[in-house]
């Protein structure tokens, strides 16, 4: 709609037009109150003004019904700017199950994009129009922001954990990708291109970028590499629990509660190995921090992911 407008970023994704009418509506509301309110004042400073020394007001007896419209009506306003606000962050908050993966890491000054096939990309991301995309960000350094305005889409990316967006581009096009949080000198340099392609055009350009191998063979190789295996065999031993099946999983911890192994508790067990036991084990397992990079930690979590799920994951019923 406001297209043309050069103040507006393009509407590329499935959320763009949402998060547009939200805003305007917002806006609108603003504005018709402003008015309302400075209008009346002005009005009323001049008609109400005071015209002799002597004069006094007649005293104002409340109105019930007016005190009571006047609390009820913003109220509604309200609850239908929260209702609508929060019903649209939650669906932008959660990727379908169905969504392509793509790995993100944020470093002064650039991003860095890997695909599930292990294709990597430096400031650009190429995806595929109508199919919704999930990027799940990690940062090297210091906190960056992923920002597609034509999407709009933001999310934060912090070090120390994993965050992550999705969106479905809705049109072909290249859109701007922007840091959008201030990390150092270079921050306004750290901008890349999201190319949205027909689908096709996707798997021919996956295919063109050869010699890459899919992400989870990365990391089974460094599960080697790191030597995990000898404590972590496809049976439990007394060194390391299997982490067959792990993923999607109620884990019981030495301190009694249990936890779901999602990927955040995957990378906490990798880095701090310390912060929560596997209940029977004891805390022998070394910490990897410093040791394994973003990049790294990413795919061996796609690879312990590969070792399935627990059965009730599987099939949600
Ligand atoms: C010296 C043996 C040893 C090595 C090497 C080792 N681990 Fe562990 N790991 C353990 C033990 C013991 C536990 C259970 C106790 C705990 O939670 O710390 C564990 C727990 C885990 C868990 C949580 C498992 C669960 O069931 O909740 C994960 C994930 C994990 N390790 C991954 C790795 C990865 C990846 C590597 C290689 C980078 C690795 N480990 C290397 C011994 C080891
Ligand atoms: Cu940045």
């Amino acid at each position: 709609m406001f297209e043309e407008l050069p103040l507006f970023p393009l509407q590329a994704s499935t959320f763009a037009g949402q998060v547009d009418a939200l805003y305007f509506f917002l806006v609108a509301m603003a504005t018709f109150f402003v008015v309302l309110i400075f209008g009346t004042v002005i009005y009323f400073t001049a008609k109400y003004r005071r015209r002799s020394a002597t004069e006094r007001p007649p005293p104002i007896h409340i109105d019930m019904r007016l005190e009571i419209l006047w609390s009820i009506i913003p109220l509604i306003l309200v609850m239908i700017s929260f209702g609508w606000g929060a019903s649209l962050f939650v669906h932008m908050s959660q990727a379908p199950e169905d969504a392509l993966e793509l790995r993100a890491v944020g470093r002064q000054w650039m991003w860095k994009l890997q695909h599930p096939s292990g294709a990597r990309e430096i400031n650009q991301m190429h995806s595929p129009v109508g199919k919704p995309i999930k990027v799940i960000l990690a940062s090297e350094d210091v906190v960056h922001s992923f920002y597609v305005p034509a999407f709009r889409i933001k999310m934060d990316v912090v070090p120390g954990r994993y965050t992550a967006t999705w969106f479905e581009a809705n049109r072909e096009g290249e859109f701007h990708l922007f840091c959008t949080e201030y990390c150092g000198t270079q921050h306004s340099g750290m901008i890349g291109r999201v190319v949205a392609m027909k689908p096709v055009d996707y798997q021919r350009w996956l295919t063109s970028q050869a010699g890459e191998e899919p992400i989870a063979v990365s990391g089974e190789r460094l599960f080697q590499q790191l030597r995990c295996e000898t404590c972590h065999q496809t049976t439990s031993t007394a060194q390391g629990p299997a982490l067959t099946g792990l993923f999607g999983r109620q884990v019981k911890l030495e301190s009694g509660e249990s936890v779901l192994a999602d990927e955040a508790y995957i990378r906490e067990s990798i880095l701090n190995p310390h912060n929560k036991i596997v209940a029977g084990y004891r805390p022998i397992m070394p910490t990897y921090q410093g040791q394994i990079s973003e990049d790294a930690l990413h795919q061996i979590i796609v690879y312990l992911r590969t070792l399935g799920r627990a059965p009730e994951e599987k099939n949600p019923s």
